[in-house]
């Protein structure tokens, strides 16, 4: 460790060639001025620099170079950008576990933000050397309405249609980039889906068709037969980079990061195997390729997501902010054993070879990382997307195969008072419906019945099969109360 700081890219220039010089940290040990761009990645938040670029930098590591390099472009992020251009686009993963370890990654060359530099993303995207275009741009960038389709009624898409050469959201963008290439005659790019959801890229790759559809049938028909969306699955806890983080590196590495991230030692990334995909050979540094990603999809989003949200919820009801601190409390933990053994697992087609009950335990294990300082608030975001996905499908196939559905009504239960919370406390609800969730609950009687019904009217909410069904709103409202009459707002730990 040295006595003052270093800037982090300085550490490179004792060595031309990017060897390692320290023994606590890992640098790029290939030649970086060498890496071309072969990547644009959507969507610029801490989970990408954390999981695909690492990935992608453990290959460039073991293959000493390639053109797998990363153009990471972000919607809106110009203060990122500006911390990561000062740094030569270098940036440390703190890996925080029993023994903490760091690696510096070089697999990003460059940043772009589309607010201030459409044009360039649209090059960047549309030149011949970028073979993969990749997508961490959470669930609600995909734009899709409750049936899992486009939604042409979002402003962004209205927007984008309306002037394609100027596009904001994630879909406009890899349509204009694809409409350049083919009027170009330039082969297409494979689109990478990195988000929460199932089947994300088989939505994405309908919902860009569809979008196509509108420029040109053509297009359109091209983007189908040429292009692989293949279906993913992602996973490592990457809470939002604090301070804490900054400070770690500084204090330990004796380098000045202003951009790294953080995150626990697992990472898992599962991408449906596509015949003659032009790709990194991800699978040398442990990515699983496979043609059956469902079952990993669903096992990762009901049993690790599932879980997580019905800690946020219940947990900031009970008065904590981390996961940590939620999962500490042992009357909680012993929901989540009974709501994911009863409820969750029952649901699930396990992957070949997985046993539901371990991976689940190693989860919880997970979420008991101290070290790790994930904040409820932000895993409580967005509720209206992640919990058709993560409760409401299990609860969907209990129903139908006749089983209870009394904890996962509970999740449910807890986050129409976690919103009714924010409402009464005038905290922000971060969603992209929150005005009409906000609204349905500013109309609450007070009358747990009434008020969970009219709630679950919302329109788009719940799906069809769910909607005015009796063996779903019952167990609803009667969670709903039980909550609100016998915990207060602190529901486990009275
Ligand atoms: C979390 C995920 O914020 C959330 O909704 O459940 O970000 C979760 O941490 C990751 O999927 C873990 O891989």
């Amino acid at each position: 460790m040295q006595d003052s700081p270093r800037q982090l890219n300085q550490i490179f220039l004792q060595s031309e060639d990017c060897v390692n010089n320290s023994t606590d940290v890992i640098y790029p040990s290939y030649k970086r001025d060498e890496v071309n761009i072969g990547i644009v990645h959507l969507g610029l938040g801490a989970f990408h620099r954390s999981h695909q670029a690492m990935y992608t930098e453990q290959l460039l590591n073991l293959q000493g170079g390639g053109d797998w390099g990363i153009c990471a472009v972000s919607f809106r992020n110009q203060a990122l950008q500006a911390q990561l251009n000062k740094q030569d686009c270098l940036y440390t993963t703190a890996i925080l576990d029993v023994e903490d370890s760091f690696q510096v990654v070089g697999a990003i060359k460059e940043v772009l933000v589309v607010k201030t530099q459409a044009s360039l993303v649209l090059e960047r995207m549309a030149a011949e050397t970028t073979k993969i275009v990749s997508l961490t741009v959470t669930e609600k960038g995909y734009c899709l309405n409750a049936q899992g389709v486009l939604d042409e009624t979002l402003p962004e898409i209205i927007n984008d249609l309306a002037s394609i050469e100027q596009p904001g959201s994630a879909i406009g963008l890899i349509v204009a980039a694809l409409n350049l290439r083919f009027k170009k005659g330039i082969k297409p790019f494979h689109v990478i889906a990195c988000d929460n959801l199932p089947e994300n890229g088989r939505k994405l790759k309908s919902a860009v068709i569809q979008f196509a559809s509108k420029i040109s049938e053509n297009l359109a028909q091209w983007i189908d037969k040429e292009i692989h969306f293949p279906n993913t699955m992602v996973d490592s806890i990457t809470p939002k980079t604090e301070q804490d983080t900054v400070d770690l590196i500084k204090n330990k590495l004796g380098l000045i990061d202003e951009a790294p991230v953080q995150r626990e030692m697992f990472a898992q990334w599962v991408i449906e195997a596509c015949p003659n995909m032009e790709r990194p050979e991800w699978e040398k540094v442990g990515v699983i390729f496979t043609p059956d990603v469902e079952s990993f999809e669903n096992a990762k989003l009901r049993i690790l997501n599932g879980l997580h949200s019905a800690l946020a919820y219940i947990g900031l009801l009970s008065g904590y902010d981390t996961v940590y601190q939620a999962i500490s409390d042992e009357k909680i933990k012993s929901f989540l054993v009974a709501l994911v053994d009863n409820e969750i697992i029952p649901t699930i087609d396990a992957p070949t070879g997985l046993n539901l009950q371990d991976y689940s335990r190693a989860i919880l294990a997970r979420f008991e990382n101290p070290k790790i300082k994930h904040l409820l608030s932000q895993i409580a975001c967005d509720g209206s997307i992640k919990i058709p996905v993560r409760t409401l499908a299990p609860i969907q196939n209990n129903i139908g195969a006749d089983r209870s559905i009394q904890s996962l009504s509970m999740v449910v239960a807890a986050w129409i008072h976690f919103i009714r919370v924010s409402y009464v406390k005038k905290q922000a609800v971060h969603d992209p419906r929150a005005t009409e969730l906000l609204t349905a609950v500013s109309q609450f009687q007070g009358n747990s019945n009434e008020d969970v019904s009219n709630f679950l009217e919302i329109d788009g909410l719940l799906p069809d099969s769910l909607k005015n069904n009796v063996s779903f709103i019952t167990p609803i409202q009667k969670a709903y109360a039980e909550i609100a009459s016998t915990f207060k707002e602190s529901p486990f730990n009275a």
